[in-house]
């Protein structure tokens, strides 16, 4: 696995009555968790994300159905297949994003270092290869 993949593992905390996940900031999760969202209802055929952050770390979990993620530093490339509940990709800054084949259920929670700042958005990705040094 390259350097651009970081899984991290989310335990299921079962019984006989179904499983339950606990995230638990700067222990789980290696930051500070200052915001919550999640993505659901994205159309057939629509594709996400297509910027990078100059300083959000994030942690996302598909916590049902699948998508594809691509991630970028400039230099290089992996894709993966976000499927399992019990698994957290962790996603830095001066990281080039896409999310792609989101499947009708899913729905991907995305913790956040930081609150909401549409200035920390690189939304060209000629601009990322600048700010990376490519
Ligand atoms: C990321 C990937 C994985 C807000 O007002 N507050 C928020 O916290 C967020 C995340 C978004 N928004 C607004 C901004 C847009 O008007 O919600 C709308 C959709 O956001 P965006 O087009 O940025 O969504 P994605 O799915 O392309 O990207 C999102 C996150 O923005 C981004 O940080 O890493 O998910």
């Amino acid at each position: 696995m390259s350097n651009l993949v970081k899984l991290i593992d989310l335990p299921p905390l079962g019984d006989d009555r179904g499983s339950l996940v606990a995230v638990e900031a700067n222990k789980t999760v290696p930051f500070d968790i200052k915001r919550v969202y999640y993505i659901f209802g994205t159309k057939p055929g629509v594709a996400r994300g297509f910027h990078a952050h100059k300083a959000l770390k994030q942690v996302a979990v598909c916590v049902t159905g699948s998508c594809r993620m691509l991630l970028d530093n400039g230099r290089e490339k992996e894709e993966l297949l976000l499927d399992s509940p019990t698994k957290g990709l962790v996603i830095e800054d001066l990281v080039w994003r896409e999310m792609h084949d989101f499947t009708p259920d899913c729905v991907l929670l995305v913790l956040a270092s930081e609150h909401y700042d549409e200035a920390d958005y690189i939304r060209n990705y000629d601009d990322f290869l600048k700010v990376v040094g490519v």
